[in-house]
């Protein structure tokens, strides 16, 4: 049994999206951000989610390395290209970019105080960051073009990082209109049962 520590709307959604591809069973314990259980920390040293205690009593962080791992123990699942596999370099190139690009720029936005210890620079903080993110949305979309998932001829849990990343981004429209490409995707994982039936909790869109 895995335990994953989540939260809805959190990178919780695609460590659930990749447990449920696996068939994997697991509990999830709610981790609030202002309130988490006593301990925490001995789980998840900086108190974030997603963390995974896996069946044998560890507990990892990381929402890329959590994927990978379950990728591997799981590896009928379609959660991702094999290792060997001719798709597998771009599988890994894509789930690196997404959580050390893309989803640290989005949390500068929404703990933009961490960034500057300048309390009047708040506003430029969260400005670059939303620029900083839009160039990288821009390079997937780009990757994009032509091909209907980031990985091969296969939908794989890039895909659904993406979509969640998306879906984080802090300007109106999610994602951003011109980003066809991601858009497309987005769309498509939309009609897919079970992100649909994950987005009930998480409550993306
Ligand atoms: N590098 C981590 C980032 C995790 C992260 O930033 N989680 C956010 C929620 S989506 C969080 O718990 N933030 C609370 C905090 O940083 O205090 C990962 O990929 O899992």
């Amino acid at each position: 049994m895995y335990t994953l520590y989540s939260r809805p709307g959190s990178g919780g959604f695609v460590v659930e999206a990749a447990l449920r591809m696996a068939g994997a069973a697991y509990e999830v314990v709610r981790v609030e951000k202002a309130s988490p259980p006593a301990g925490y920390e001995k789980l998840s040293p900086l108190r974030q989610v997603p963390a995974l205690t896996l069946p044998d009593g560890r507990t990892i962080t990381e929402s890329a390395a959590i994927c990978l791992l379950l990728q591997e123990t799981f590896p009928s699942a379609e959660i991702g290209p094999a290792a060997g596999a001719h798709e597998r370099p771009e599988f890994l190139r894509w789930m690196a970019f997404l959580s050390s690009m893309l989803y640290p720029t989005l949390m500068r936005f929404f703990f933009c105080e961490r960034s500057t210890t300048d309390r009047g620079g708040l506003d430029a903080v969260k400005e670059a960051a939303i620029v900083e993110a839009d160039r990288g949305f821009l390079v997937v979309d780009q990757a994009l073009a032509g091909r209907d998932w980031l990985a091969g001829g296969q939908k794989s849990i890039a895909d659904i990082y993406l979509l969640m990343l998306a879906y984080w981004h802090p300007v109106a429209d999610k994602p951003r209109d011109e980003w066809i490409n991601i858009v497309r995707v987005c769309e498509a994982l939309k009609r897919d049962p079970l992100v649909a039936e994950l987005n009930e909790k998480h409550r993306f869109w």
